[in-house]
Parts: C-alpha cells; sequence; structure tokens
C-alpha cells in the first residue's frame, strides 16, 4: 500500500514504510559495490567476495571486476539485488529549523536586532591539522562560492587555525569576549574528536561560561544530533557554508537574549 508523507512529492505507488535501491525497475534492489580483501585475486577470492556480498543481504551476485592491489590484495566490484528494506516514514532527523538567511539578510538582521559587531572565534581543535573546513567558513573569501564570515559587515571573526589546545580557545574567547565559538572536527578515528569536544564543554562550564556563548561544531563526521548529545548548541555538516552557520547564530543569539550582556569571564 502506498504511504505519503506531506509536503514531499512522492510517487503515490512508491511504499515508503519499504525502500529499496532500485536500479532499472522500482524494489529491484541493485546496488554496486565495492571493497578490497586481504588475500590474492584468484578464483578464492571472487568466491570470497560473493559470499561477503551474499552475507550483506546481496542475492544474484556477480563479480563485475576485480583487480590485484599487491600479491596478497585484491579489489572488487559487486553487483547484486539487496533484500533489505527501510522503513522511510519512521526515519526522524534533529535538524536545525530556523529560517535560513542570505549572506545580505544576516548583515541587515544584525544590524535591526543586534546593533553591534558579533564576535566569532573559531578554531581546528584538539590534535585535529585540517584547516580547510574552518577556513571554508570563516575566511574572507570563502568557499564554493559561499563568502566566508570575515568578509560580513557585523561579523568581526578571529581564525585560530588549527591544532588549537582548548585551553588556549577558551583564552581567546575571554579575550575577545566572543558571542560565539565555532570549533571545526574533521578527524574522527578512534572518536578521538568525542574526547576533545566532551573536554572543551567541561572547561568552558568549569570557567562558568558555557552558558554565555554559542558553541557550535562543524565537519564532514559532525550531525546536528550528535552536536547536541555532546553538549553542543548545533552541529553543521557537509555542504554548509557562513550564511547557514551565521542565519543559526544571529538568531539564536536574539532568541536567548545574548544581545547585551557583561563581558565573559566577569562574574
Ligand atoms: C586535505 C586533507 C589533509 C591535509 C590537511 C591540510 C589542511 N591544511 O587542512 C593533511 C595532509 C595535513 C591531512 C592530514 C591528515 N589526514 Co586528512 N584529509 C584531507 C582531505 C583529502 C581533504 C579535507 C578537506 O580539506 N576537505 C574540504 C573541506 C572544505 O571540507 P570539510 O572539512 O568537510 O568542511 C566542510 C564541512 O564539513 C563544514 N565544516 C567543517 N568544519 C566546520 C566547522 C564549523 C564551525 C562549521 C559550521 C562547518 C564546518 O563546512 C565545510 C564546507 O562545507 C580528506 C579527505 C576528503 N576528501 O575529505 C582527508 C581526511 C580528512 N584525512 C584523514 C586522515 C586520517 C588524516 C591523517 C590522520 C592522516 C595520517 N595518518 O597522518 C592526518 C591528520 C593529521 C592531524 N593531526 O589532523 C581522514 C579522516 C578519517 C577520519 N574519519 O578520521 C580523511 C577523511 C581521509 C581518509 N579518507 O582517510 N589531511
Amino acid at each position: 500500500m502506498g504511504y505519503s508523507l506531506d509536503n514531499k512529492n512522492f510517487d503515490k505507488t512508491l511504499d515508503l514504510t519499504k525502500i529499496k535501491p532500485y536500479g532499472d525497475t522500482i524494489n529491484d534492489g541493485k546496488i554496486q559495490l565495492s571493497f578490497t580483501l586481504p588475500i590474492p585475486n584468484d578464483e578464492k577470492g571472487e568466491i570470497c567476495a560473493k559470499e561477503l556480498a551474499n552475507k550483506m543481504g546481496l542475492l544474484d551476485v556477480t563479480v563485475v571486476h576485480s583487480e590485484s592491489l599487491d600479491k596478497n590484495f585484491s579489489f572488487y566490484v559487486v553487483y547484486g539485488n539487496l533484500v533489505h528494506t527501510v522503513d522511510y516514514s519512521q526515519i526522524h532527523v534533529e535538524t536545525i529549523d530556523d529560517n535560513k538567511l542570505s549572506m545580505k539578510e544576516v548583515e541587515e538582521y544584525i544590524n535591526l536586532n543586534i546593533g553591534r559587531d558579533v564576535v566569532v572565534v573559531g578554531a581546528s581543535t584538539g590534535t585535529d591539522a585540517h584547516t580547510v573546513g574552518i577556513d571554508a567558513i570563516m575566511n574572507m573569501k570563502g568557499y564554493a562560492g559561499h563568502y566566508g564570515l570575515e568578509r560580513y559587515h557585523g561579523i568581526e571573526a578571529y581564525n585560530m587555525g588549527s591544532q588549537v589546545e582548548n585551553e588556549k580557545f577558551i583564552e581567546k574567547a575571554i579575550e575577545m569576549n566572543a558571542d560565539v565559538l565555532l570549533v571545526s572536527q574533521i578527524v574522527t578515528q578512534k572518536d578521538v574528536h568525542i574526547n576533545n569536544l566532551t573536554n572543551l564543554i567541561e572547561l568552558l562550564e568549569a570557567e562558568g561560561i558555557r552558558d554565555k556563548v554559542i558553541v557550535i561544531v562543524g565537519g564532514p563526521r559532525i550531525s546536528h544530533e550528535l552536536a547536541k548529545e555532546l553538549g553542543y548548541d548545533a552541529g553543521f555538516g557537509v555542504k554548509k557554508f557562513a550564511e547557514d552557520v551565521a542565519s543559526y547564530f544571529v538568531q539564536e543569539l536574539v532568541n536567548r537574549k545574548l544581545v547585551k550582556r557583561k563581558p565573559l569571564g566577569s562574574k
């Protein structure tokens, strides 16, 4: 039976409680998958690849490509029909639903509702050496056609770069009397980001300033949901730009009545 969700133009015949991939006709389950195995590329390797694909829920598996990477490593591309389905109607994602503004609208909003410069301090923190993400959001020239915060009238943006210790980050935030802290976390191997992000919130709480600033984290494997779990106000992932984060924080500053306040660090 067809199931429809509001405000989406789904095909009426599509059962949204049983979504699966398709290649040729709806619900044929066709997918292509690639992986590497630590075994030689021979007949036995191909059978191993097929069996693995079967165990993942693929039927009628064909190995469409196999290649030696080294004597004992082989790469496979397999094709098959997935048996599994997902109930799309039961998926709920926590997202930021504030009005998204353009750069010009953000500037006007600050002018009308805040009436002073919004101070933003950002960094790629902990051991993380990746700067491109935080630069994309903050640098004047921006990224992919979206200007960064440094270019906005009404925003004073200070980018500390990468591998910034949480303690130094907080020191700078207090020195600059920041309204907003932007943290970039790209490396998530062994959950290194979780410990580092949690540590920042703990340090902000110890300083007594957690509630006086808006704290935002971003990176390719960061979701809004994860950010909230870790004690952040918001999280931004891929395909997010300066105007997304600025729209959020200018409105949040007003909603949380943080527009007029004592200097950070004062009791
Ligand atoms: C360039 C790069 C490097 C360069 C970084 C140079 C530099 N100055 O930044 C160098 C060579 C130094 C490097 C090193 C390493 N890297 Co590297 N690197 C990359 C690479 C190829 C591109 C990253 C990038 O620049 N993306 C472009 C930017 C624009 O995208 P982004 O970061 O996602 O940012 C966007 C959003 O996420 C968001 N965003 C990001 N931050 C923030 C912050 C806020 C506040 C907001 C609102 C939004 C936001 O907005 C941005 C624009 O939309 C990626 C692979 C890839 N293709 O992504 C690997 C990658 C990130 N690196 C990886 C790894 C493992 C490493 C090393 C550990 C490798 C090693 N063993 O030494 C080291 C880490 C060193 C360290 N201590 O951090 C892994 C991370 C895997 C993981 N899950 O942890 C990746 C994914 C490669 C891989 N597939 O294995 N790396």
